[in-house]
């Protein structure tokens, strides 16, 4: 067997897209090879994630710095990774997961874990000359994800300035992953054009979609990204769908089980939010939804599968939390049929990997995400390919914490050649019955 030391190990804090502290991990072998990786940071959090550490010093960068992580790399885990092997990843995640001994890493902090476990499979796949989706996912890892792409940002990400998320497309009659981001960009330039007409400034959101200023509604999202659609000379829904991230646990009050928008000052109990959302699937070409109902409301996310689940897509994120337990809470009660993946949701490649697998197993779709706050890292794509998960959210198609993963999706599909297998809209036939 094959056999590379792990020889040092380096952590670092570095800068997000969003001007916050995060964590660069160097793991160097025997050899002299490098891994690196950068852990990436959400804003509208899932309560059930692991623990992202931070130092919490209020002088401090807001409070945000990563020290105390940086430390435990460092101190702890650094002497109980050196000389082992960089090829046993599980085992070195397993390692890491028991170092830190608690459910939802809050100890080392999910995301000094994250950082290791993504620079020791850098490592390992650079050690042999590999991708890394090469690496993970063997000779039969070959399928090139359909994106969903953010047009429109709000929520968390754009101050709340509308109540829903995001707002994205999905490139339904792309016939490879290079045209479906050819597309996309074709609907983010003709965005640009539907704004301007109605007079809205062109501010950009934290993902790179446009910002939402001067909305009455929630709803003039889907009227400009269907506007969009148009212009840009697509046809909605057969060339061009819409994917939404309602995101609502951020609007959802556990204690009168409602959901508010502010920004229309409307109530609705879980019955009337999910009629909501199933007339704009009437009205609208959604062929997506994330988090329809919050993480804490089941039945309200039961109730929305019972009417949707038939029809669209219906991805479980703050829900699921890429978590084994939670995810299989929903195949067994039929709630939701995708489950939104995102590594530091859970704190190690092999846990995300595992979680991956279950959901496909299980008959569910595995969406991989990026989360709001990114980086110059592309883990996420080769993680989609090495899995054949078959489909990739990243925000959108501005702003190079996001294109990085774009491009390095295209630079692997020509890689791949003719082994390449594209995953297109028939990925949606899994779960669609029309
Ligand atoms: C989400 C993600 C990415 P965040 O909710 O799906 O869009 O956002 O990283 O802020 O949780
Ligand atoms: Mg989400």
């Amino acid at each position: 067997m094959d056999i590379k030391k792990i020889t040092d190990v380096k952590a670092r804090q570095i800068y997000d897209s969003r001007a916050n502290p995060t964590i660069e991990v160097d793991i160097i072998l025997e050899d002299g090879t490098l891994g690196r990786a950068i852990v990436p940071s959400g804003a509208s959090k899932g309560a059930f994630e692991a623990l992202e550490l931070r130092d919490n010093n209020p002088n401090i960068l807001n409070g945000k710095s990563v020290r105390n992580a940086i430390d435990n790399i460092h101190k702890i885990i650094k002497p109980a990774i050196l000389n082992k092997n960089v090829f046993n990843q599980a085992e070195l995640d397993k390692l890491l997961i028991d170092l830190d001994g608690t459910e939802n890493k809050s100890n080392l902090g999910a995301n000094a874990i994250l950082g290791c476990s993504m620079a020791i499979a850098y490592a390992g796949a650079n050690a042999k000359n590999m991708p890394l989706f090469q690496y993970l996912g063997g000779s039969q890892a070959r399928v090139l994800p359909l994106p969903q792409i953010q047009i429109i940002g709000g929520g968390a990400h754009a101050l709340y300035s509308i109540d829903i998320q995001d707002f994205l497309a999905i490139p339904m009659s792309a016939k490879s992953f290079e045209e479906s981001i050819e597309m996309i960009v074709n609907v983010y330039n003709a965005a640009k054009k539907v704004f301007r007409k109605y007079g809205k400034p062109l501010s950009i959101a934290d993902e790179g979609g446009f910002w939402p200023t001067d909305f009455k509604t929630n709803e003039e999202g889907l009227q400009l990204l269907t506007e969009a659609i148009e212009t840009a000379g697509y046809k909605p829904y057969e060339d061009i769908a819409i994917a939404m991230d309602i995101a609502s646990s951020e609007f959802y009050d556990k204690d009168t089980k409602t959901y508010h928008f502010n920004l229309e000052n409307k109530s609705f109990t879980a019955s009337e939010f999910v009629d909501l959302l199933v007339s704009w699937v009437d009205k609208y070409p959604i062929i997506s939804i994330e988090d329809g109902c919050s993480e804490f409301d089941w039945e309200g996310n039961k109730l929305l599968t019972e009417k949707l689940g038939n029809r669209i897509q219906l991805i479980g994120d703050d829900l699921f939390t890429t978590r084994i337990d939670r995810i299989k809470k929903g195949v067994e009660n039929n709630i939701c049929n995708s489950v939104l993946i995102k590594m530091n949701q859970i704190g190690t490649i092999t846990e995300t990997l595992e979680a991956i697998e279950y959901t496909k197993n299980n008959g569910f779709l595995p969406v991989v995400s990026a989360r709001s706050g990114e980086v110059e890292d592309a883990t996420i794509v080769h993680l989609a390919i090495a899995t054949n998960a078959g489909q990739l959210k990243v925000g959108s198609v501005a702003r190079t914490e996001r294109t990085v993963k774009w491009n390095e999706g295209i630079r692997m599909e020509e890689l791949l050649g003719s082994q390449a297998i594209w995953s297109s809209k028939n990925i949606f036939d899994r779960i669609i019955k029309k």
